[in-house]
């Protein structure tokens, strides 16, 4: 569903860059020899010469195109260099391209906010960039306009103007002004790209988004396209409605069917009111705006993906036919997941927070319903045996309902997982993790950090709400627990339910900062009762030295009476600092009580509440 967003007032100067036929210039890059032949890249599957996903612009000559497989390619262009996939655990490896996609990536990212759209795209926000070199060194003060920025291409120009004369009016708006020093710098990040990678890559350069990345597939291979505002009206209004982003479904046809738009530009016959009352409030708007190239989405400064996802499909003969094949192919997909997930925590302290499943599948004629099958999410726990066990209970719950309780035959087509909300481990909690760390260090492995929490917690939702039940999880929650952030050992499901809805203060917040086993690692419990079982047998004992001098607090976790323990004096107030401010408040506040009260003889009565199990209304 597309979003309307109002245009912000100040110009902006966008940049989208887009690689040239990425997967054949990596294997170029790899392998030399293929260097100026015609060369495609095909996928792992070999029948007719394997699918094509990727084809050089020396091949595209010959006509061979992307829906083409290996042997009609070899049809149309018979010297055409065929390299396949890298391949893994029976299916693609895309790890080569993923990681050159990253080293374009650093360095566009030099000249402002980055937003990594795809494995080979990236959006640029190069308005403070722009309005500098328009303050200091316009193209008009340059002794010499490098021969990149005069090959560009630029919409609109009018009476014969050449690029070079376009790019220095000093009688321009600021506007076009603004997008001329644009075109200088993306020039020069482009030639930076060829000279450290040796990749050519193409881009638009715009006021915003949308018309940035229309720009940039306008001139390819290695060229790039400028929008001035003047020439909006032109290019949309020849833009086939659905070649624009978000158009290409169901929306795009049913405004060519039933209202009889062929071009974007031919949105501008109908007033906003109209288009809110055929397409509802927000679509509506949408589609006004976009008739007139207004666009306000932001650059999101995101140089690491927002997902991971593997999948593979299984079209023809090949189908999934029983439980036993699927879960091998589900294991060898979580398998990579892990990996991927791992060492993006490694690499870049980044914890994944939800584990999707999505499959496609076809049942035996006859069978009743046409249900398609579910996609399921469920919280990520980290580890690869953790993450197949969710995933074939997700798998197994989305057949139920693909089935509908029949008993018919059935295939699958496709598999896919994917981890999403994918936020980074905050300084704070870590600093403070650190901190509890060098106590005891031998519990501070990240491994274990991500590790840690009960068999039982995988809760399944499906697809039709996996999106909302994801909306509520919590940036601050990081220790690869659940969503909630409120489990801890021993915690039954009600009192782990823990919903924006009843976050008492202190009660939810605070534990997602101080994963309840945190403290059970370094603090574990004096046990009380005791509790039970593996939980139980990832703690260490422990004996706190300082438990006669100073004051402590015990926390009481959940009905199992587990009472943890730890110092209040071992707490480094500079550390709190480092919280994010809500939870240094409520940190400060038990600080303070703690001071005040003898926690000795009033076990539980001052920090206990923070811990304590959410109150069922
Ligand atoms: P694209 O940017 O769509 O295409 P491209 O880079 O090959 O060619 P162009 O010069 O026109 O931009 O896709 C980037 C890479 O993603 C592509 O090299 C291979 C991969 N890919 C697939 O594997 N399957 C697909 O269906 C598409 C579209 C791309
Ligand atoms: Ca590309
Ligand atoms: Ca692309």
């Amino acid at each position: 569903m597309p979003i309307a967003r109002p245009a912000p007032q100040a110009p902006r100067v966008i940049a989208h860059v887009d690689l040239d036929c990425f997967y054949v210039q990596v294997e170029q890059r790899r392998r030399p020899e293929l260097r100026g032949l015609p060369t495609a890249v095909v996928q792992y599957n070999a029948w007719k010469g394997g699918g094509l996903i990727a084809v050089g612009y020396e091949a595209r000559k010959f006509g061979v195109k992307r829906s083409m497989r290996g042997d009609e390619a070899k049809m149309v262009c018979p010297d055409i260099q065929l390299v396949q996939v890298p391949v893994a655990r029976g299916k693609a490896d895309l790890n080569l391209y993923r990681d050159a996609g990253s080293e374009v990536v650093s360095i566009l990212a030099a000249k402002g906010r980055c937003e990594r759209a795809s494995i080979d795209e990236v959006y640029l926000d190069l308005t403070a960039a722009a309005e500098q070199m328009l303050t200091a060194t316009p193209p008009d003060t340059l002794q010499e306009i490098d021969e990149e920025t005069l090959k560009s291409h630029v919409l609109g120009l009018q009476n014969g103007e050449s690029v070079k004369q376009w790019l220095c009016r000093t009688d321009a708006d600021h506007l076009d002004r603004l997008l001329a020093c644009g075109a200088v710098i993306v020039a020069e990040l482009r030639a930076e790209v060829l000279k450290k990678t040796s990749f050519t890559c193409s881009a638009g350069i715009a006021h915003n988004k949308m018309l940035a990345k229309l720009a940039s597939g306008i001139h390819k291979p290695a060229q790039q396209t400028v929008v001035p505002s003047s020439s909006v009206p032109d290019l949309l209004g020849s833009l086939p409605i659905n070649k624009m982003k978000q158009l290409g479904g169901k929306l795009g046809s049913s405004l060519q069917k039933e209202l009889g738009v062929a071009t974007v530009g031919d949105l501008l016959h109908f007033t906003e009111e109209k288009l809110q009352e055929l397409y509802g409030w927000n679509t509506g708007a949408w589609l006004w705006n976009i008739a007139r190239g207004i666009n306000g989405d932001e650059v999101e400064g995101r140089l690491l993906p927002k997902s991971h996802g593997c999948g593979k499909t299984f079209p023809g003969q090949q189908a999934l036919k029983s439980l036993s094949v699927v879960k091998h192919w589900l294991n060898g997909l979580c398998e990579e997941l892990s990996e991927r997930l791992q060492a993006d925590l490694d690499k870049n302290k980044r914890l994944a927070h939800t584990l999707i499943i999505h499959a496609d599948g076809s049942k035996a004629q006859g069978a009743l319903t046409k249900r398609k099958f579910p996609s399921k999410s469920c919280p990520l726990r980290y580890g690869t045996a953790k993450i197949q066990e969710d995933a074939w209970k997700l798998f197994e719950s989305g057949l139920r309902e693909f089935l509908d309780l029949q008993s018919s035959e059935w295939a699958v087509t496709s598999l896919s997982v994917s981890a999403s909300k994918i936020f980074p481990v905050p300084t704070g909690t870590n600093s403070i993790v650190k901190y509890f760390g060098e106590k005891q260090q031998s519990y501070s492995q990240t491994s274990e950090v991500c590790d840690v929490y009960g068999e039982d917690t995988t809760s399944i939702s499906s697809s039709g709400d996996h999106l909302s039940e994801a909306s509520d999880l919590q940036p601050v929650n990081h220790f690869g627990e659940e969503n909630n952030g409120c489990h801890s050992p021993g915690m039954t499901h009600q009192t782990n339910k823990c919903s924006t809805v009843n976050r008492e203060k202190g009660v939810c917040s605070i534990l997602e900062h101080f994963h309840p086993i945190r403290f059970l690692k370094h603090f574990p419990p004096t046990v009380d009762g005791g509790t039970s079982g593996s939980k139980d047998e990832e703690t260490e004992s422990f004996k706190n030295e300082d438990a006669g001098t100073s004051p402590s607090h015990e926390i009481q976790v959940d009905q199992q009476r587990e009472i943890w323990r730890f110092n209040v004096e071992d707490v480094d107030l500079s550390i709190v600092k480092e919280l994010p401010p809500e939870i240094q408040q409520e940190v400060q506040t038990w600080i303070k009580s703690s001071k005040r009260t003898n926690p000795a003889k009033r076990p539980g009565s001052s920090i206990s509440h923070y811990f304590a199990p959410v109150k069922k209304s």
